[in-house]
């Protein structure tokens, strides 16, 4: 298998724990990804541009990051990333970690990529308060830190993301977090073995 993704990709991060996680990472190789290259692999194999993609041994592209642990599911002795004891809390929790990485990325987008002069700080504070909401419902109710599933990868890799880009401070916003990420580092060496060196 192919995952086409780059080190600091979040969501291509989810992909990498997964795989480790679980035992998959023998069969999976790496090819750098580029979503600004017109003529870069990436839009062939996926249309939208958008990393990670999985190219299976058989040839066929695998997008996005959910349906990627989706394939993975497959592939295991049984569900572990969307267990079926846990089915629809799991895609839940997933979802709402998607969404606040989504809402990161757009934040970081409008800093960096969108000139000046085009900035709307009143969508920055919409895509923040996504975050934030976010993050007060997970600091509720957090997926358990010592089992790799959909929603804990999930939610440590958005963590992960907020330390590199600062779109929030969440490390003083929701200390309970701080305790909970280092619960599922320890118990999921592939969080640190995924960090990219920015
Ligand atoms: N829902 C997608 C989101 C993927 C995504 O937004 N990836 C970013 C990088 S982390 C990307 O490729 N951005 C380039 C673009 O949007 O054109 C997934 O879960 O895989």
């Amino acid at each position: 298998m192919i995952l086409y993704s780059t080190p600091t990709s979040p969501f291509g991060r989810k992909v990498k724990i997964a795989a480790r996680a679980h035992g998959l990472v023998e069969r999976m190789r790496i090819e750098q990804a580029d979503p600004w290259s017109e003529d870069g692999d990436l839009r062939r194999v996926n249309p939208l541009g958008k990393m990670p993609v999985l190219v299976t041994a058989e040839g066929v592209s695998i997008y996005d990051s959910g349906v990627i642990l989706d394939y993975f599911d497959t592939l295991l002795d049984q569900p572990r990333l969307f267990p079926k004891a846990r089915l629809i809390e799991t895609r839940t929790l997933h979802a709402l970690g998607d969404g606040m990485i989504e809402a990161g990325i757009l934040v970081t987008y409008e800093r960096l990529r969108r000139p000046d002069a085009f900035r709307y700080d009143p969508w920055i504070e919409h895509q923040l308060g996504k975050i934030a909401r976010g993050l007060a419902v997970m600091v509720a109710a957090p997926p358990n830190a010592t089992t790799a599933d959909a929603a804990s990868i999930t939610l440590a890799c958005a963590l992960g993301y907020f330390d590199w880009r600062k779109q929030i401070d969440w490390r003083a916003q929701y200390p309970a977090l701080i305790h909970w990420l280092d619960a599922f580092r320890a118990s999921f060496p592939a969080f640190d073995e995924t960090v990219a060196e920015h």
